[in-house]
C-alpha cells in the first residue's frame, strides 16, 4: 500500500483570548490538516501546528512521500531528515508552542506524518489505532480542566465575546470552572498561571481548593517565577497541589526549588527532548514529564519516553497546544495505550467553539473527564471537508502566520516585554 497523494492544508479557529507568560492568545489559533491517501483508497489524518515554519517543512514533505509505503515508518523518518536537511534553518516559533521551535523541526514534522500513516495502517486492516500501539490497557482517557485567566472579548472586536467571560481573579476562576466542569464532568484541574500577580494566581487555586474539595490541583507559570516567588507560593500551597508545572525557567531552576520545597514537579518546557531528559535525571529536576507527540517524534516514540519514565521512576502525563479533534484523537489512542500515564492530560479542547470542529459530527464528546476510544478504525473520526475548507478560507483572510502571543499583547500594553521571569 503505497502513498498516492499527501495534502495539507492550513486553517485558523477561533481562539478566546486566554492569558499567559508571554502575553495573550490571538483571536485564531493555526493549525495544518494532514491527509495522507494510499492507493488502497484509504486516507490517513493528522493534525499539527499551523505556524509558517511548520507549515512550510510540511508542505515541503508532501511529493517526497509519494511512494512510500504506508507501513514504513523508518522510510519516513528518513525522508524526513534528508528533505528537512535541506531546507533553510526555520525561525524561532512561539515561545510557549514547544513544538514550533526550531530544534523541533524534524520530530514535530515527523510525528504529523507518522500518525496519518499509522491511521491509514489501522483503516486498512479495520482496527482502532490504539491496538497498533499495543492495545488499549483503558478504553477512556482522564484529561483536567484546563483554566485560563482571561479578558471578556478580543481586543480587535473581530468577533462576538465568547460565553466564558472574564475571569481576572479567583472568583471568575471558580466560576469558569464550574463551567468547565458541568460541562465536561472534569475530575481535575489545571490553572494556567504566570499572567497575573502570583498573590492573585495562588488565590485562585486557594479558592479551588475550597470550591472542589478532594479534586486534585495543579498551577503552571511557564517558568515565569522567579526561585523565591516559586518557594513562597509553595509554602501556600503545598497541601493543595497535585503537582507543580514549570514555575520556574531551567533544568538548574528546577531542581533547586525541588530540593527546597519536595513538591513534585511537572514540566513541558524544560524537558522536550531525550538529551533534556538525560540532564534531568541527573539534577532531579522534574519528576513527571507532560509529553506531547507531536515534538516529542510520534505516537511510538512517546510510548518509548513513557517506558524511560518506567524505568527511573517517572510520573507521565500529557501538554497540549490548542488543537482540534484530529489532534485530540490521536492523544487519546496513545494515553489509551500508555500503562505509564500517572495523571489526567492536558487538553485546550474545551476552549474551541462548537462551529469550528473539521471533523464529522463536530466536537468530540468528553464526558466524565474522559474521552472514549470507540471501535472505528484508524483514529475513530472523519473529515468534514465543508469545514476544513471554511477554516482555510478563514486562514487566508487573517494576517497571523505564526503564533505571537506577545504581539497580541503589546495592542492591550505597548510597552509589554517578554522579559522572564516576570514575577
Ligand atoms: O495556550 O497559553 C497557552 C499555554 O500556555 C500553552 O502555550 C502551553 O504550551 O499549555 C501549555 C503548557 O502547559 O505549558
Ligand atoms: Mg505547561
Amino acid at each position: 500500500m503505497k502513498i498516492k497523494r499527501v495534502t495539507v492544508t492550513p486553517i485558523a479557529f477561533r481562539d478566546p483570548p486566554l492569558l499567559n507568560a508571554s502575553g495573550i492568545h490571538e483571536p485564531y489559533a493555526l493549525r495544518s490538516i494532514i491527509e495522507v491517501e494510499a492507493d488502497n483508497g484509504v486516507i490517513g489524518l493528522g493534525e499539527s501546528y499551523g505556524d509558517a515554519p511548520v507549515l512550510a517543512a510540511l508542505l515541503a514533505l508532501r511529493e517526497p512521500l509519494v511512494g512510500l509505503s504506508i507501513f514504513d515508518l523508518n522510510g519516513l523518518e528518513t525522508r524526513v531528515r534528508a528533505i528537512l536537511s535541506t531546507l533553510p534553518p526555520p525561525e524561532a516559533g512561539a515561545e510557549l508552542a514547544p513544538g514550533s521551535h526550531p530544534s523541533k523541526q524534524i520530530p514535530n514534522a515527523y510525528s504529523a506524518f507518522e500518525v496519518a500513516l499509522l491511521d491509514a495502517q489501522a483503516r486498512t486492516i479495520g482496527v482502532p489505532l490504539v491496538e497498533l500501539l499495543g492495545g488499549a490497557v483503558r478504553d477512556k482517557v482522564p484529561f483536567s480542566a484546563y483554566l485560563f485567566f482571561k479578558y471578556a472579548a478580543h481586543i480587535d472586536d473581530c468577533y462576538p465575546p465568547d460565553p466564558w467571560g472574564e475571569a481576572i481573579d479567583p472568583a471568575g476562576i471558580v466560576a469558569q470552572a464550574k463551567r468547565m466542569i458541568d460541562a465536561h464532568g472534569f475530575e481535575s484541574i489545571k490553572l494556567k498561571a504566570g499572567a497575573l500577580e502570583p498573590e492573585v494566581e495562588c488565590a485562585a487555586i486557594v479558592a479551588l481548593s475550597e470550591a472542589f474539595p478532594g479534586l486534585p490541583l495543579r498551577i503552571d507559570p511557564n517558568g515565569n517565577w522567579s526561585l523565591e516567588t516559586a518557594v513562597n507560593c509553595a509554602d501556600q500551597l503545598y497541601e493543595m497541589l497535585e503537582y507543580y508545572e514549570d514555575p520556574v525557567p531551567g533544568l538548574q531552576g528546577m531542581a533547586d526549588l525541588h530540593r527546597r520545597t519536595g513538591l513534585p514537579l511537572a514540566t513541558n518546557m524544560v524537558v522536550t527532548d531525550f538529551d533534556e531528559l538525560r540532564q534531568s535525571l541527573s539534577l532531579d529536576s522534574v519528576q513527571i514529564v507532560l509529553s506531547d507527540h507531536h515534538y516529542w517524534g510520534g505516537l511510538r516514540r512517546t510510548q518509548m519516553l513513557a517506558q524511560m519514565c518506567e524505568v527511573f521512576g517517572l510520573g507521565l502525563s500529557m501538554h497540549s497546544n490548542s488543537h482540534l479533534g484530529i489532534s485530540l484523537m490521536a492523544m487519546t489512542h496513545l494515553a489509551a495505550a500508555t500503562p505509564r500515564l500517572s495523571y489526567a492530560c492536558d487538553t485546550h479542547y474545551p476552549w474551541v467553539e462548537e462551529e469550528d470542529e473539521v471533523i464529522v459530527g463536530g466536537k468530540v464528546p468528553i464526558i466524565g473527564g474522559c474521552v472514549a476510544i470507540t471501535d472505528a478504525p484508524g483514529l475513530g473520526v472523519e473529515l468534514d471537508r465543508d469545514m476544513v475548507a471554511a477554516l482555510h478560507d478563514l486562514y487566508r483572510t487573517i494576517d497571523i502566520r505564526s503564533r505571537d502571543d506577545a504581539r497580541q499583547m503589546r495592542k492591550y500594553r505597548p510597552d509589554w516585554s517578554t522579559k522572564k521571569p516576570r514575577f
